[in-house]
């Protein structure tokens, strides 16, 4: 199978390039380095050391039979995505060239500018490239469950039946996303449904929860590595409680800590993507997964990430901070993910397993954690009403 991945570089889109051309497929990658100077824009950089693109596409050419090809662009630009998609022909795209931070969209006026266009234009691109040079092809778009928000009743996978004076339909599932990312993320759904019925594309619309870890079955040795964020806009839950608990610092458990949420680690992030390629949605289909293994509060994982690291030696505290975030801290949460498992999808880690590996792979590294501490701090408050600051935009 030929496999686009739009958004290479980033934490998901390698460890899945390793996972394919493990798997025998054919590869085609395209990214613009957003992550690598966003992340600097926060004052910080990846705890794990990186290549640069050029060494990480040497090694794998010598490694997979130059089954790679790679392509430095950016998605709204459509004359460079068509020129992508012409060329390579793929029979699967993975679309993760996406800004993926909430509170970097929550930062003022231009982060949230920026987020909204960069990913619903860039989104736009890749379904009118699909129809134009690829229409056979399967879309595996990652969207998140924070599309769906915290309602307070039960999430359906995309799609739920629903009675309303004596008629029945089936309808897609409310969304009450909570930052101005996970919108941009909506828009982007609902503007792939509309083009599947209108174009008769395909595509699976994964909603994602928190990906956490620092290995897949393919990362063996440091030059294969993925980024691992840990500052205030790119660090997720249990990364940044790993982070935080080799270095002594407390962890950032944001008020009550009973905010649930579905979690899932990267090898099993990259085993989902590639199972729903090996199954793609039919001609004309939009398709809507919930894709988590389990579901935790923040306090359940921070008292994980505490007992694992103090039997370490770590001496782990935890810190109820003031929530920057504007969310429920405590609410209702059940959300359904059968599509995958049907599928035959079974979690291949543990959280607590995890949890462990990730501790001792972040210990190797701990002084460039140090290095960029300041960056955990919890400044960007969601109800602020600041000036815009200037963006880095990617060239
Ligand atoms: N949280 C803390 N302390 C921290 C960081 C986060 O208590 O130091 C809490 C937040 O308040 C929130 C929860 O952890 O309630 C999750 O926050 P997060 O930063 O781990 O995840 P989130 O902002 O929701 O976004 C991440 C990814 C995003 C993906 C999403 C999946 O950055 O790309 O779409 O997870 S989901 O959360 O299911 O929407």
């Amino acid at each position: 199978m030929k496999v686009l991945i739009l958004g290479i570089d980033g934490y998901i889109g390698w460890s899945l390039a390793l996972h394919q051309l493990n798997l025998g497929n054919e590869v085609c990658g395209i990214d613009n380095f957003s992550r690598r100077k966003s992340v600097e824009e926060m004052n910080s950089w990846s705890a794990l050391p990186l290549l640069p693109m050029k060494k990480r596409l040497d090694k794998l050419k010598s490694d997979f039979d130059g089954r790679i090809s790679f392509y430095e662009g950016d998605l709204t630009n459509s004359d460079f995505c068509n020129d992508v998609f012409q060329k390579f022909q793929p029979d699967g795209v993975v679309h993760l060239a996406e800004q993926p931070s909430a509170p970097y969209s929550m930062i003022d006026q231009k982060h949230t500018v920026y987020t909204q266009q960069n990913n619903v234009i860039g989104n736009l691109n890749v379904i009118f490239a699909m129809r134009e040079h690829s229409p056979q092809a399967h879309l595996v778009k990652l969207g998140t469950m924070g599309e769906y928000g915290t309602p307070d009743l039960d999430i359906a996978e995309g799609f739920f039946e629903i009675e309303f004076r004596g008629k029945k339909a089936t309808i897609p599932y409310p969304r009450l996303a909570g930052s101005w990312y996970h919108w941009s993320k909506v828009h982007d759904s609902n503007n792939i449904m509309f083009a599947c019925k209108l174009y008769n594309l395909r595509s699976t619309d994964i909603m994602q929860g928190v990906v956490y870890g620092t290995r897949t079955d393919e990362i063996s040795d440091d030059s294969y590595f993925t980024r691992f964020d840990f500052d205030e806009a790119f660090g997720t839950a249990i990364n940044r409680f790993c982070a935080q608990a080799v270095i002594g610092y407390p962890l950032t458990k944001y008020g009550i800590g009973k905010q649930m949420r579905g979690y899932l680690a990267l090898n099993d992030s990259i085993k989902c993507i590639s199972l729903l390629l090996e199954n793609p949605a039919d001609k004309g289909q939009y398709r809507v997964v919930n894709q988590f293994d389990e579901q935790y509060s923040i306090s359940n994982l921070a008292d994980r990430v505490q007992k694992i690291g103090n039997k370490k030696g770590l001496d782990v505290e935890i810190n109820n901070v003031e929530n920057p975030r504007v969310e429920m801290e405590e609410h209702y949460y059940k959300a359904d993910s059968k599509i995958l498992r049907n599928l035959g999808f079974k979690a291949t880690r543990n959280i607590d397993e995890e949890i462990e590996i990730m501790l001792d792979d972040l210990l190797r590294f701990k002084d460039r954690i140090i290095e960029k501490k300041d960056a955990i701090r919890q400044v960007i408050k969601w109800d602020d009403k600041r000036a815009s600051k200037p963006l880095n935009l990617p060239k």
